[in-house]
């Protein structure tokens, strides 16, 4: 068995987890925030069966979409903010990043 761990983007998290209902996966949902951009993402967590790994892969893959973002850079530590001009700079964010953990037991009570 496997634990999935999937960080998608907001917009994306509604359409995977209908997608994931439909596929019959099981999953949990977490509130996350990026660490770079600070803002609001989605943690899914999977578990499944060795061999379905490809398909759940898959699933994820077509349901979350790469986005590009503008990222305010913030004001530079001890120089003066009047004379620092931010230039926004533009990253490209997801997709989803995907672990894949080895499980070594599994139990439900
Ligand atoms: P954030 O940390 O908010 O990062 C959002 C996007 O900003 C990243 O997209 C990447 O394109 C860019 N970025 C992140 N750190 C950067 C840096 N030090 N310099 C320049 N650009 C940077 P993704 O790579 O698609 O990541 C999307 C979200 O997935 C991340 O949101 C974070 O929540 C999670 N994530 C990505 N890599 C991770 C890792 N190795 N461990 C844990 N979480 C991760």
């Amino acid at each position: 068995m496997k634990l999935i761990m999937a960080v998608v983007q907001d917009k994306d998290s509604n359409r995977l987890s209908q997608a994931l209902i439909k596929e019959n996966f099981q999953a949990t949902k977490l509130a996350s925030t990026g660490g770079f951009l600070r803002s609001g993402n989605t943690t899914f967590l999977i578990g499944v069966d060795d061999a379905r790994v490809p398909q759940l892969l898959d699933v994820i893959k077509e349901n979350c979409k790469s986005r590009n973002q503008m990222v305010a850079p913030i004001s530079p530590m001890g120089g003066s903010a009047d004379s620092y001009i931010p230039h926004p700079v533009e990253v490209e964010v997801g997709g989803a990043t995907v672990f894949v953990l080895k499980v070594d037991d599994f139990k439900q009570f």
